[in-house]
Order: C-alpha cells, then sequence, then structure tokens
C-alpha cells in the first residue's frame, strides 16, 4: 500500500475500530405522569418541548417503575437492579456508596459523568465527574444545593437552576470526550410550586376532571380503602396553598381541591417542559443532536385525580406506567411508538449498549436498544414483576404489595405485612388479591378476581408471579 492509500484508508479504518460513542443526557422529572404529556394524549396539558422528543425519536407505551416511589426508582434506574438486590427498598433506604452503577460503568469507557439536580439516594453520589445536587426533596424557591466544594444557596426556580446548571456543565465539558449528564428535576413533586411567572396561567381555565375523580373506593380492596391519597380530604393546607373553604366537603370538597391541585403541578411540568426545550436548543445550537441521546422520564407515574387520588404507590397503571421518550437519530427512527414492557431496571443496560460496553451479569434488567429502534427481539418479556415495600410507614397507607403485569392483565398480592414508621410489622393485614382485566377494564375499576369466567388466566398470572419471584431472586 502506497503511503497515499494509507492516509485515505486510515480514517476509515480508525471510525470503523473506534466509533464515538453517543453523548447521553438523561432527563428524568419526579412524579410526572404520562397522562401529563402531549405526546401521551394529554386531555389536560401540552408539552411541546418534550414531544419534540417523541416527533423526532420513540416514544415508549408501556415502560414501567418496579417500586413506584422515588427513591428506590433512582436506586434501580443506576444499578439496573431491583429493590431487594440493591437495597434501596424504600425513601429512607441510602444507596451503598461502594455499589458500581452505570456512572462508574460509563466512566470506565471513557464518558465524563455528571449528576445535577435531584439525588435522593441519602450519600453523596459516586461515579460522577461533577455532581451538585438537591438535599434530599430540596425546595423549589431559592434552593440549597449540595456539591463537591459543600452547601451553597442559590437564587431562583429550581427548575430553571437545574436546567442552568446542565448547560453550564456542558458549556465547560471536555470536547474530545463523550458526555453522560444525568438531569434531575424536583419538579412537580408535592407541594407542587410553580415558578412565580407561571402563577397565573390557567386561573381563568377549568382543567377537564378525569372521569374517575368522584370514585366511590368502598367498593374497592380493603388496601385501596386505607390509602390517604384522597385529593382534598389528604391534602394540606402547603399542598392547597390556602385554606380548604369552610363547610366544604365530600364530592364539592374534592372538585375543587382537584383544581388548586392540578393548576399548580401542570404549572410545575410548564418550566420542566420549558427547560428540557433549552438542552435541546443548545445541542442543536452545537451540532450535537445528531450523536447524543437524549431522554426524559419521571422516576414513576402519579395519580392525577384518577380514582379520586394523588400521588403514587399502587401497582395501579397511573402509577406504574413511566413516560420515557429517547432520541438518538443516527439510531432510533422518528415518530417510532413502542408498546413493549420495558422496565426502569433496563435504562443502564441500554446506556451501556449504546457506550459499546458490556451489561454486568449482575444487572437484571437487558438492554432495550433493539425495542428503541422498535425492532423487538426475541424472546423479549411479556410480562413484568412489581413490588412495593414502602407499606404503612410512608405517610399515605399504602399497603405493601406485589404482582405481575403483563400486556393484558395485572395481578396484584397485598401479602399482609404492614410495617409502621420503624420498621416494625405494627398492623398486620389479611392478605387479597386483585385481578383487572386491562383490556375491557383499562382504568382498573373493578377487580375480578375470583371470577370464575378468569379462573384460567388467575391461575396462569400466579404460576407466572412465581417464575418472575424466582427469576428476580425475591423469595422473601
Ligand atoms: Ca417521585
Amino acid at each position: 500500500m502506497t503511503r497515499r492509500e494509507m492516509m485515505a484508508a486510515l480514517p476509515l479504518a480508525m471510525a470503523a475500530q473506534t466509533p464515538r460513542p453517543p453523548n447521553i443526557i438523561f432527563i428524568m422529572s419526579d412524579d410526572h405522569a404520562a397522562h401529563a404529556i402531549s405526546a401521551y394524549g394529554s386531555k389536560i396539558n401540552r408539552t411541546p418541548n418534550i414531544d419534540r422528543l417523541a416527533k423526532d425519536g420513540v416514544r415508549l407505551a408501556n415502560c414501567f417503575v418496579t417500586n413506584s416511589i422515588c427513591t428506590p426508582s433512582r436506586g434501580a434506574i443506576l444499578t439496573g437492579q431491583y429493590s431487594h438486590i440493591n437495597g434501596v427498598k424504600t425513601l429512607n433506604d441510602s444507596i451503598d456508596p461502594k455499589k458500581i452503577h452505570v456512572a462508574h460503568l460509563l466512566r470506565d469507557r471513557g464518558y465524563q459523568t455528571a449528576m445535577i439536580g435531584k439525588w435522593h439516594l441519602q450519600t453523596d453520589p459516586q461515579g460522577f465527574d461533577f455532581w451538585r445536587i438537591l438535599p434530599g426533596q430540596g425546595a423549589y424557591t431559592d434552593p440549597v444545593f449540595i456539591d463537591a466544594a459543600g452547601r451553597k444557596k442559590y437564587t431562583g426556580y429550581c427548575t430553571d437552576l437545574i436546567g442552568d446548571f446542565t448547560l453550564d456543565y456542558l458549556k465547560q465539558r471536555d470536547k474530545n470526550k463523550p458526555f453522560f449528564v444525568m438531569c434531575h428535576h424536583k419538579a412537580p413533586h408535592r407541594a407542587w410550586e410553580p415558578a412565580p411567572k407561571y402563577k397565573q396561567w390557567l386561573e381563568d381555565v377549568t382543567v377537564p376532571e378525569p372521569d374517575n375523580l368522584y370514585e366511590d373506593t368502598s367498593k374497592r380492596s380493603a388496601a385501596a380503602q386505607r390509602a390517604t391519597l384522597r385529593v382534598g380530604d389528604d391534602m394540606t393546607k402547603t399542598d392547597l396553598k390556602v385554606d380548604k373553604p369552610a363547610g366544604l366537603e365530600g364530592n364539592p370538597l374534592r372538585k375543587w381541591a382537584y383544581q388548586r391541585y392540578i393548576k399548580d403541578y401542570l404549572r410545575c411540568v410548564r418550566s420542566v417542559d420549558d427547560n428540557v426545550g433549552r438542552v435541546l436548543d443548545y445541542l442543536d445550537a452545537e451540532g450535537l443532536t445528531e450523536n447524543t441521546l437524549v431522554v426524559y422520564t419521571s422516576d414513576q407515574g402519579f395519580f392525577l385525580g384518577d380514582h379520586g387520588w394523588f400521588d403514587k404507590r399502587f401497582m395501579y397503571e397511573e402509577s406504574l406506567r413511566m413516560p420515557f421518550l429517547a432520541r438518538l437519530p443516527k439510531v432510533i427512527p422518528p415518530g417510532t411508538v413502542n408498546r413493549d414492557i420495558v422496565l426502569n431496571i433496563d435504562f443502564a443496560p441500554s446506556f451501556l449498549e449504546l457506550a459499546g460496553a458490556p451489561t454486568p451479569s449482575s444487572m437484571q434488567g437487558v438492554s432495550a436498544v433493539p425495542v428503541l429502534k422498535g425492532k423487538t427481539p426475541k424472546g423479549w418479556r411479556k410480562s413484568m414483576y412489581y413490588r412495593y415495600w414502602m407499606h404503612l410507614g410512608g405517610g399515605h397507607t399504602v399497603t405493601a404489595h406485589y404482582g405481575v403485569r403483563t400486556e393484558r392483565y395485572k395481578l396484584i398480592y397485598y401479602y399482609g405485612q404492614a410495617l409502621g414508621a420503624s420498621g416494625a410489622v405494627d398492623t398486620p393485614t389479611p392478605p387479597e388479591w386483585e385481578l383487572f382485566d386491562l383490556q375491557k377494564d383499562p382504568r382498573e375499576m373493578k377487580s375480578v378476581y375470583g371470577d370464575p369466567a378468569y379462573a384460567k388466566v388467575e391461575k396462569t398470572l400466579k404460576a407466572e408471579l412465581t417464575r418472575l419471584r424466582q427469576q428476580y431472586q425475591d423469595l422473601t
């Protein structure tokens, strides 16, 4: 080969051997339900910036959380493991600082790594070149952030500050290395405090109510009846910003409280959407869009008045479903919608595959990259396992449960253990089951457990639940 031929061949050969892995920006909000995103067909909200990811990339219709509450979902996302394996089962658990997770593995692969915003895993972040986190839940207004230099109070609105810090980090990055940035918004978590500029937005609007806002939960399971998630009755002055009007109770109270609650929630989401737009605009301006995976998700779903509730925790659809939108133009065809079951434990293996790194065998999730491309691999999961550990100690008296969801059915088992705040079993409850036919009853209004017409389904699902518990080594 002549020198000239060698020179001509070299860049191609180098490109083939060491293609630049994609940058990854993982944007996650807190408690943002899919049905408050217009790309998911929201009847109450428009999210033009988040929708850009759906238009130019993929929207997962069935992405689910494995334990629907903040800290455990974050632990599962980082480690690719269920709560009982990674040890982060409740809000009170911390991630083991020695635990190797996705950020370490990407850093080993040559990525610069950053974690900005809500962390909520108690111990300081490990595996990141840069981190700046909120203490615990953090504050909406003039929040304190913690980084390697210590604690500092910043002036401004939390969501905008997290957007600022993310852009600041990107601007000073090492341009010779790919980046992995976790941008975690606190919003729209309770107590739903909007930015000053959006406080008046929606004031003259009546937000549509969900069809089951006034559901009579006395007809549901004892677990559902026990839960203190009711819009109105279980909300405080901090949530509603004003005293409940004297004499207002029952459905009229719920009607009034729903409007107070949902407007503030949507106002908080609007700032999140703005800040997603800022990141996307920056990537466009820098010419980074083509080779950057941008994900938007939330740590779990949320009840937006569904069943008369707010909050999450239950395995019911609104709480179980995570929004998940992703754009990577070189890999993901635009406008892809996928209905396969993807779990939060799959996120880390997916990022590792894109980075060209193997998934450690200790991770229980699997790479969803083929699914993101719209090409379901043979043998992809047809069911998922869920377990909620927070029990009665979590402030909303949601009973411990586990269950299985397939493409059509959901079986939930409240196994009768109710833990108090001390961690001791203080209020054992009678075990009970629920079974929903999601095709006939997508809103999960009536359990068909014990209905002879579903006897065969029930038997199959119980066997599947046992199989999944063995597969994931959850045998307690
Ligand atoms: Ca959350």
